[in-house]
């Protein structure tokens, strides 16, 4: 499930928060999405208003994360979208989304390619009211 702590999913959100629709912004285009790939996320700052939702997909053939800098969400491991299907990851884990309900700077890398290591490794999403 999208478990997260506070920021996000359902709550106060509207109904297509709870409907988690799959990737690629069903209608409304409510979502935006960040690709994860060669050791980036693209693009890296996002704005987005109060409500919008971020998808992560990982393009990549390396296992990431999206996760927030200060505990908010964290994705776990994303598998590839492009190379090995089925590598034990779980079904779905190619990609994460959630719903941004309040204002603010959210800043997050991967957690298995941390900043120490990987400086341009990092994103932020930027939430408008
Ligand atoms: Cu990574």
């Amino acid at each position: 499930m999208f478990a997260s702590k506070r920021l996000a999913v359902a709550g106060l959100a509207t109904a297509a928060a709870c409907n988690m629709s799959p990737f690629g912004g069903g209608s409304g285009g409510n979502y935006v999405t960040v690709t994860i790939q060669d050791f980036t996320f693209a693009p890296s700052s996002v704005s987005i208003r109060a409500g919008t939702g971020v998808v992560w997909t990982n393009n990549g053939p390396s296992t990431h994360t999206a996760t927030s800098d200060n505990g908010a969400w964290d994705s776990g491991p994303l598998g590839s979208t492009s190379g090995s299907a089925g590598g034990g990851y779980g079904s779905g884990a190619a990609g994460y989304q959630l719903v941004f309900v309040t204002p603010g700077t959210y800043t997050y890398h991967c957690s298995i390619h941390p900043p120490s290591k990987f400086p341009g490794f990092t994103g932020v999403i930027i939430v408008t009211p």
